[in-house]
């Protein structure tokens, strides 16, 4: 049957029946040209020809820039080329990810030489005051310091960056800081792939040191800690480990546990959960082969006890360098890295296949319905795309 057309230039479709009315809610509107809708900057006549040619997309507002421009850029430490290489790293089209592996091969050789700290601790404690109070006093020693926050369950754009620059006010100021807030997506193993190479761009513009600050609750610990050297665990005296959403697990992911707000009338109970807690890391496997996970206190807001937790972390580093756990550990991590990424892989494209999604919607009707078995689901699903890909 033709297609009927409508006045306003649009179609109903084939299956649509004779009688349908306007309750039947389907119409085709006539597409409109996708060159109607590109910005003047996107414009053909306005690209600027030499990055055309090279292919690397940018922002419509900026020019574009080419690999070698990102990577001489970065290598710079030019903060604006690195703010827009981890933007381009963040992006989720395929031609950007495209252009972020090739800018992140050449940079791989300068990365890796820095001491990666992740920072977890229940909403509160303090994890960015201590970010701001520890990364003050690192660029006071001389260092380069990086700051990034992982927040898996973040969908919503940034929603870390307001509470974040205003707790490090000062650090944001830093010439030799660099702060990027969560990088919104929706997947767990999203974040985990950006992060992860935003931490490699920051280590080849020369920050010697990366904090990490998880944001959220739940899985962004294991996260954290499956992409840094050293993991510290924020907590406040007081306030019981439930109320701190702080389970055993959590501690048994740690390299230290700092007890914060040692301040004012709390320093006491500070004092005396840092013994409680040293006590209990006894009975604790340790996160780290050759290293006893220790516990400290600290005042994030008067600054106080923030050296002798750098120096528990340096203490670590010159261990585990020696032990070559260090180095063991990292190997693991990009390992780990690999499988994951093809995990996240073949379930994008899975997911991805348009003739799987439709038997995926069909087959779940089925199976509330008690038609059907989930195994058996599953196995029509995976041979659909087992086919689907044979040629
Ligand atoms: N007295 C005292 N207050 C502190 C200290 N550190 C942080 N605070 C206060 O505790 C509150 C929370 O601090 P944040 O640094 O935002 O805590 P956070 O762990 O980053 O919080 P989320 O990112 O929301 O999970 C703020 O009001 C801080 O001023 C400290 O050492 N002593
Ligand atoms: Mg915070």
């Amino acid at each position: 049957m033709p297609k009927k057309k409508k006045e306003n230039n649009s179609y109903t479709p084939d299956w649509v029946p004779e009688n349908a009315g306007e309750a039947f809610a389907t119409k085709i509107v006539k597409g409109v040209k996708p060159e109607s809708l590109k910005p003047e900057s996107l414009k053909p006549e306005s690209i600027n020809p030499e990055s055309a040619k090279k292919g690397f997309p940018a922002r419509s507002k900026h020019i574009r820039l080419s690999c070698e421009q990102y990577v001489e850029g970065v290598l710079k430490n030019d903060r604006t080329i690195l703010a827009r290489a981890i933007t381009l790293i963040e992006s989720n089209s395929r031609k950007h990810i495209e252009a972020a592996q090739s800018v992140l091969k050449e940079l791989l050789p300068y990365s890796g030489k820095s001491l990666r700290v992740g920072i977890t601790g229940s909403p509160g404690a303090g994890k960015s005051t201590l970010i701001e109070s520890l990364g003050m006093y690192l660029i006071e020693q001389g260092h380069k310091v990086a700051v990034l926050a992982v927040d898996p369950s973040s969908t919503v754009n940034r929603g870390s960056i307001l509470g974040d620059k205003t707790r490090m006010e000062k650090l944001s100021r830093e010439q030799n800081c660099f702060i990027r807030p969560s990088p919104s997506c929706g997947t767990l193993g999203g974040v985990a792939r950006k992060s992860r190479e935003t931490m490699l761009v920051c280590e080849a513009a020369g920050y010697d040191v990366i904090l990490v600050e998880t944001v959220g609750v739940g899985q962004s610990e294991t996260t954290v800690r499956s992409m840094v050297d050293f993991f510290l665990l924020v907590m406040i005296a007081g306030a019981g480990d439930e109320l701190q959403g702080i389970k055993k697990g959590v501690i048994e992911l740690a390299d230290a546990l700092v007890i914060n707000k040692a301040d004012g009338d709390n320093i006491q109970k500070a004092l005396s959960a840092m013994a409680e807690f040293s006590y209990a890391l006894k009975y604790i496997q340790p996160a780290t082969i050759g290293w006893k996970t220790e516990a400290t206190v600290c005042s994030a807001l008067t600054g106080e006890g923030i050296p002798e937790l750098w120096e528990v972390i340096e203490k670590f580093k010159k261990i585990t360098n020696a032990s070559k756990s260090f180095i063991n550990r990292r190997k693991i991590q990009t390992i780990e890295w690999m499988y994951k990424m093809i995990d996240d892989g073949l379930i994008e494209e899975f997911y991805s296949n348009r003739e799987v999604l439709y038997e995926l919607v069909n087959l779940t009707r089925k199976i509330s319905k008690g038609e059907l078995l989930p195994p058996s689901a599953a196995e029509i699903l995976l041979k659909m795309f087992r086919d689907s890909k044979s040629y």
